[in-house]
C-alpha cells in the first residue's frame, strides 16, 4: 500500500463514459484523471493496460453482525468487509436494527459493531415497530446521524411486520424530511398462512420455505407498497426484488412516471430454487433466504429487467449463517436462519453474467454496481465515480482472467457458499479502498479501523419536484369546488 498511486493505461469506466487514460491518487483522493501522467519514484505505479479501471462496487444491502432469528450472522463488519474487498466492493450500506425498538440505541450498537471496519460503510435504519418515539427518533437519525433511508417490513408477522396504517405513517414521515422509504415486500399474513399449510402437510424441510411464500405474495405486497407510496406521493425503494411478479409491478409504476427503485440481489439474478430440494439438509438450507430464491425463469427475467433499466442497482442481502446455525431448523424450515452470502461474489458474477455475456456494457455495469447506488443515497460523486476529487475507491478488472468460487478459498467466515463451483471470466485483480491497495496478487492487506462512516444526506434526486406535484394535486381538488360555487 502507498499514499500515492498511479494507475497507467487502463480503460477508465464511469457510468456514462469510458476511455483509456491514467488515474493518479494521493492521500485517499483521486487527484487527476488524464493521459500520460508523469510521477516521481515515491509513487506506486500499477500497469492497467488491457484492463478496466472502475469505481469500487457499492453494495446497497448487507447484514453484518446482525442478531436475527435467535442467532447472529457469522460475518461481522471486519470479515464481511474483507470478503467484499477481495471481490471488488469498497463500500456497503448495512441495516441498523433498533434495540428494543429504540433507533438511537440501535445506532449506538452499530457504531460499536462497525468500529473495526476496513472499508467505508453507511447505514439504513430498519423500523421494527412504530410509535411516537420512533417517529421522533427518525428525524434525529436523518438530521444528526447521516441516515437517509428507512426499511419497513410487510412480512415477519408477529415481530417486524407493520400494518398498512403504520406503513402510510412511516411513508409520510420519510417524505417530511427527505428520507427514502424502503420496503421488504411480502404479504406477512399470507406467508403465515402458507407456513401453517406446509406444516399441516408435513412438509418441514427447506423446500417448504419456498412453497410457503410463493411469488404472488411478493407481487401483492410490492403492488400495495407502490400504490400506497403513490397515494402519499413519496419515492419508494423495493429491496430484494426476487420475482417476475414484483418486477412487473415496478415496471408498470415506473412506466407511469412514479418514482420507484427496484433492487434485485445477486442470488435472485443468478440462482434458481432447485438447491432447496437438495436431499442433504445443510446443502438445501444454505439457500434459505426471504423472499425465497424462485423457480428457474425468474432469474433470467430479472436480468432482462436490469439490462432494460426497469431495475436500477444490485445488492446482495449478504447475511451469512454457518451450517451449524442453519441446522437450528433441521425439523422445521421456519427455524432456519434466513440469509445467503454474496458480498464477495457480486462484482464477479455480475461482470460474467451481464457484461461478458453481452447483455450490458462496462459503463452500464459501473452504473448498476456503484454509481446509481451513490446517486440514490446522495453520496455521488464522492462515491461511484472515477473523477478528480472523488474518494479513491477503485478496482482493476482483467477481462481475460477468470474466477472460480468456492468456500475453500473465499474470505467470508461462512463454511458454505451458495455459488460453490461457479466459474467465470473477468477477475478483480486490484482493489484500492480509501487510497490503499487492499487486494493484490490474491492477497488481502486490510487495516481494521481504516473504514470510515459515510453520512448520507437527505433529499436525493428522487425528491426533486415532489412539492410541485403535491401543489398541483391540491389545486386540482379546487376545481370541482369552484364549479359548484359558480352555479349558486
Ligand atoms: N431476508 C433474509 O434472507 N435475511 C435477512 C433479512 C431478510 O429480509
Ligand atoms: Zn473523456
Ligand atoms: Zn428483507
Ligand atoms: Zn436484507
Amino acid at each position: 500500500s502507498s499514499s500515492k498511486i498511479l494507475i497507467k493505461g487502463g480503460t477508465v469506466v464511469n457510468a456514462h463514459h469510458q476511455e483509456i487514460t491514467d488515474v493518479y491518487v494521493e492521500n485517499g483522493i483521486i487527484v487527476a484523471v488524464k493521459p500520460n501522467i508523469k510521477v516521481g519514484d515515491d509513487v506506486t505505479v500499477l500497469d492497467a493496460t488491457g484492463k478496466y479501471v472502475m469505481p469500487g462496487g457499492i453494495d446497497p444491502h448487507t447484514h453484518l453482525a446482525m442478531e436475527f432469528m435467535g442467532t447472529e450472522t457469522i460475518d461481522d463488519f471486519f470479515s464481511g468487509q474483507a470478503a467484499a474487498l477481495a471481490g471488488g466492493t469498497t463500500m456497503h450500506i448495512d441495516f441498523v436494527i433498533p434495540v428494543n425498538g429504540s433507533l438511537s440505541a440501535g445506532f449506538k450498537a452499530y457504531e460499536r459493531k462497525a468500529n473495526n471496519s476496513c472499508m467505508d460503510y453507511g447505514f439504513h435504519m430498519a423500523i421494527t415497530k412504530w410509535d411516537e418515539v420512533v417517529a421522533e427518533e427518525m428525524e434525529i437519525m436523518v438530521k444528526e446521524k447521516g441516515i437517509n433511508s428507512f426499511k419497513f417490513f410487510m412480512a415477519y408477522k408477529g415481530s417486524l411486520m407493520i400494518s398498512d396504517e403504520l406503513l402510510l405513517e412511516g411513508f409520510k414521515r420519510c417524505k417530511s424530511f427527505g428520507a427514502l422509504a424502503m420496503v421488504h415486500a411480502e404479504n406477512g399474513d399470507a406467508v403465515f398462512e402458507g407456513q401453517k399449510r406446509m406444516i399441516e402437510l408435513g412438509i418441514t424441510g427447506p423446500e417448504g420455505h419456498a412453497l410457503s411464500r410463493p411469488p404472488m405474495l411478493e407481487g401483492e405486497a410490492t403492488s400495495r407498497a407502490i400504490r400506497l407510496a403513490n397515494f402519499v406521493n413519496v419515492p419508494l425503494y423495493v429491496v430484494h426484488v426476487m420475482s417476475i411478479d414484483a418486477m412487473e409491478e415496478i415496471a408498470k409504476a415506473r412506466k407511469s412516471g412514479q418514482r420507484v427503485i427496484g433492487e434485485p440481489v445477486v442470488s435472485g439474478l443468478i440462482l434458481d430454487d432447485s438447491g432447496l430440494w437438495a436431499p442433504d439438509f445443510v446443502t438445501a438450507a444454505k439457500y434459505v433466504m426471504s423472499p425465497p430464491i424462485r423457480a428457474s425463469g425468474h432469474n433470467k427475467a430479472l436480468q432482462a429487467a436490469l439490462s432494460s433499466g426497469v431495475l436500477q442497482l444490485v445488492g446482495t442481502d449478504h447475511c451469512t449463517f454457518t451450517s451449524t446455525q442453519k441446522s437450528f431448523g433441521i425439523d422445521d424450515f421456519r427455524k432456519i436462519p434466513n440469509g445467503v452470502n454474496g458480498i464477495e461474489e457480486r462484482m464477479h458474477l455480475l461482470w460474467d453474467t451481464m457484461v461478458e455475456s453481452g447483455k450490458i456494457s462496462p459503463t452500464d455495469y459501473v452504473q448498476l454496481t456503484s454509481t446509481e447506488c451513490a446517486r440514490i443515497f446522495n453520496i455521488y460523486p464522492r462515491k461511484g465515480a472515477i473523477l478528480a476529487g472523488s474518494d479513491a475507491d477503485i478496482i482493476i478488472l482483467d477481462p481475460n482472467s477468470s474466477f472460480e468460487i468456492t468456500a475453500r478459498s473465499h474470505h467470508s467466515r461462512v463454511d458454505t457458499n451458495v455459488y460453490e463451483g461457479m466459474k467465470g471470466k473477468g477477475k478483480v485483480e486490484v482493489t484500492i479502498a480509501g487510497g490503499r491497495i487492499v487486494w493484490e496478487n490474491d492477497q488481502l492487506k486490510v487495516v481494521p479501523g481504516s473504514g470510515k462512516y459515510i453520512e448520507m444526506p437527505p433529499f436525493s434526486y428522487l425528491f426533486e419536484g415532489i412539492e410541485k406535484a403535491d401543489a398541483k394535486y391540491l389545486s386540482s381538488l379546487q376545481a370541482p369546488v369552484k364549479r359548484f360555487n359558480s352555479t349558486t
